[in-house]
């Protein structure tokens, strides 16, 4: 979470795995199409960020699906594929008038919550903004508060080296 005191692209290069083990590693980002003005944001700071911590191009996937509600499924396929390092999916859901919203992010919170507890499955980066309105997203895919795909591409490098 972006607060006043932490900015979402910020991390220390120095506590960042080896780019010679990195580079040889395979990352998949699932990026929702709802609010594209945001996610296309998020997506393009976590490209960057993969990028600049030894990731190959050649070894970047992405994909796309129609909204945050679907990341789960997709994020579910690619782990089944055994060839990602980690995946990270990327969404906006932004609070409407009506309850919708709580249920798109309980159900994507959920599905990528029990897609981490698989065996022998990669992790599943939470890359979803859930804000109460559109200047709080803008404010996390490159405005003041930084960009969740650079905090979430930084975060995927460290937990496919954890062990
Ligand atoms: N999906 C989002 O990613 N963000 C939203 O803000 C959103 N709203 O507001 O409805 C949204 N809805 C679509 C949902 O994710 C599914 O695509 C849809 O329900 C079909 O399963």
């Amino acid at each position: 979470m972006a607060t006043k005191y932490h900015n979402l692209s910020d991390y220390d290069i120095n506590s960042m795995p080896s780019k010679e083990v990195v580079k040889t590693q395979h990352y998949a980002i699932v990026v929702s199409d709802w609010n594209s003005n945001i996610t296309f944001r998020l997506l393009s700071g976590a490209v960057d960020a993969l990028k600049e911590n030894g990731v190959a191009c050649d070894n970047i996937d992405v994909f796309h699906v129609p909204g945050s509600f679907e990341l789960t499924f997709a994020s579910k396929e690619l782990q089944n594929m055994k060839k990602y390092n980690a995946i990270i999916a990327l969404g906006c859901v932004i609070r409407g008038d009506t309850p919708h919203f709580d249920y798109v992010c309980q159900g994507v919170t959920q599905g990528v919550t029990m897609l981490n507890t698989k065996e022998n499955a990669c992790p599943v980066i939470f890359g979803v903004l859930t804000t109460d309105n559109l200047q709080q997203s803008e404010d996390r895919c490159g405005g003041k508060m930084g960009n969740k795909g650079i905090e979430c591409a930084v975060t995927a490098i460290k937990v496919a080296n954890l062990f």
